[in-house]
């Protein structure tokens, strides 16, 4: 917000809320505890929204919505725009929808509100803005997209409680820095979340060096 790439405008969908209390939550038809929100204040709030911002995506966050993904957050990043509905107590009232474009939800989780979760987005979709990450760290951006988690890093002092920084990390070489770290990117999703090297696109040599780290962590993968 600072840089100018985004800017945030929180809503009080109390402002479109009518009667002597403004209320935005009542009680469920057919009965049951907790409260739902009211459908007048936020479609009142999203037409406003859209107004004022023409172009956007209206985006419900919801544990109903579809997953949240790196390749998500590029979609988003391209739109002019987004409309977030933050819902609250148990949820909305149904008849919504007719005013919601598109329904995420971050992860498999529930919250008190949809509100982190906007945050969440935000974060991720603004990181892919032009100018929002310095020169020296655009290039790994889409460190998500090839669907392989991050090598390994590593910075001063050059030994930190006894542990040395690999060798090769000091050699100056690209061509076998490049190596290592593909090699190190590849065993830490071996290890961490092996379910990811699915979708990505492995060379053939790729495929030799995962072989070599499940015949030595004696882990039986197919393909
Ligand atoms: C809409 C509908 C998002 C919003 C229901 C929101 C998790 C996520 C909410 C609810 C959210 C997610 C209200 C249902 C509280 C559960 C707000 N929780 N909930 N995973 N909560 O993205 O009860």
């Amino acid at each position: 917000m600072e840089k100018n790439i985004i800017s945030v405008r929180p809503m009080d969908i109390r402002d479109f809320a009518d009667g002597k209390h403004r209320i935005t939550d009542d009680r469920p038809y057919g009965g049951g505890a907790g409260m739902v929100m009211k459908p007048e204040p936020l479609a009142g709030a999203v037409r406003q929204a859209r107004e004022q911002m023409p172009g956007c995506r209206t985006i419900l966050l919801s544990p109903q919505g579809r997953p949240f993904k790196q390749s998500v957050a590029g979609e988003l990043s391209l739109l002019d725009g987004l409309i977030f509905i933050c819902g609250r107590y148990e949820g909305v009232d149904e008849r919504i929808y007719p005013y919601i474009d598109d329904e995420i939800s971050i992860g498999d989780y529930v919250l008190t509100g949809g509100e982190p979760a906007a945050m969440i987005i935000i974060d991720a979709v603004t990181r892919l803005l032009p100018g929002a990450l310095g020169s020296d760290e655009s290039a790994d951006k889409d460190s998500f997209s090839d669907h392989l988690l991050e090598h390994a890093h590593f910075t001063r002092p050059q030994v930190f409680e006894g542990e040395s920084v690999p060798d090769v990390l000091l050699s100056g070489n690209h061509g076998v820095i490049e190596n290592w770290r593909r090699e190190s990117s590849l065993m830490r999703t071996l290890l961490k979340r092996p379910d990811l090297l699915e979708k990505a696109e492995l060379s053939e040599k790729d495929r030799e060096i995962l072989k070599r780290w499940c015949e030595h962590i004696g882990r039986v993968i197919s393909d």
